[in-house]
């Protein structure tokens, strides 16, 4: 079985990377996908079975924070996803219901696992998996994000190894992903959210994985309100039009003002498509 084989080799590189036996990920009295999620979710739980007597004085810190399903390359096409309470489908494209905002927030909430959020991110940017070759495809992505990422990128970082090997392409995705949402639709949680429970962070809540978590939930809600259902020629039109109006308006404030108009500092912006 896939999985198995999957969370045997994982096994074996989390013996490699952190000394621990293999025990710690197969033999929870879990099926191999029940102990993913679990892994997941079991951040700052210790562990209270004992079946794990080499630990030692890890003992404590089993599986607190690095993943390591999360390093294997084959865990984004068959780790578990739309187990639990998450509305997800590995399958086909976006859909509404996997973007209403009460499954956004859940995201925020860190009430999915790394790879749920990451695989509605990813059917959004238009990644589609092949069931048959069980792989992700750039079938529809955004052509400018094509471009630097045509494989679907770990926006989050689900191993959560924060060394600048592992860690650095998470951090240029996420940066990729920021950068490419508009000035007037980067601070949508809070507005969008409040009405559902969300009330914002507290400073030290913000760990790279929850910082960007809520980075993928504003992506989203963007990409819901302005992208979703578009082809990328009518965006590139819609583009072109928000252009002229914008540019129309600045004359017309000049004319008013009888010179030229002083404008504001934006960051700039690289849109997807
Ligand atoms: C994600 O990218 C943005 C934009 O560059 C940056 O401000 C933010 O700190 C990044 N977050 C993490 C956790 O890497
Ligand atoms: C839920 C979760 O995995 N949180 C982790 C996020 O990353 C920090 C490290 O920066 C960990 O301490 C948390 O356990």
């Amino acid at each position: 079985m896939k999985l198995h084989r999957l969370s045997f080799i994982t096994a074996l590189v989390y013996q490699q990377v952190s000394g621990f036996t293999t025990n710690t990920i197969l033999s929870r009295g879990v099926s191999s996908a029940e102990s993913f999620r679990k892994t997941t979710f079991v951040a700052a739980e210790e562990k209270k079975d004992d079946d794990c007597d080499s630990c030692g004085d890890k003992k404590d810190s089993i599986i607190l924070q690095p993943f390591i399903p999360g390093l294997d390359a084959n865990y984004k096409n068959i780790g578990p996803v739309g187990e639990g309470d998450f509305i997800i489908s590995r399958t086909g494209g976006p859909t509404k219901e996997e973007l209403l905002n009460e499954n956004i927030l859940k995201i925020v909430r860190s009430e999915c696992t790394d790879l749920e959020a990451l695989t509605l991110v990813w059917k959004c940017l238009g990644y589609r998996f092949n069931e048959d070759k069980k792989e992700w495809e750039p079938t529809e992505v955004f052509p400018n994000w094509k471009k630097n990422f045509p494989t679907p990128p770990d926006l989050i970082g689900m191993a959560r190894i924060y060394s600048k090997e592992v860690d650095e392409p998470s951090l240029r995705s996420n940066q990729s992903l920021v950068r490419s949402i508009p000035m007037e639709h980067k601070q949508m949680l809070k507005p969008i959210l409040k009405p559902y429970g969300f009330t914002g962070f507290k400073l030290a809540e913000l760990t790279p994985n929850k910082t960007r978590r809520a980075q993928c939930s504003n992506w989203l809600l963007f990409y819901r309100e302005e992208l979703f259902g578009y082809t990328v020629e009518e965006l590139k039109e819609k583009r072109r039009l928000k252009k002229e109006a914008e540019e129309a308006e600045k004359r017309r404030l000049e004319e008013e003002n009888g010179g030229p108009v002083e404008e504001q500092w934006t960051p700039p912006i690289k849109e997807v498509f």
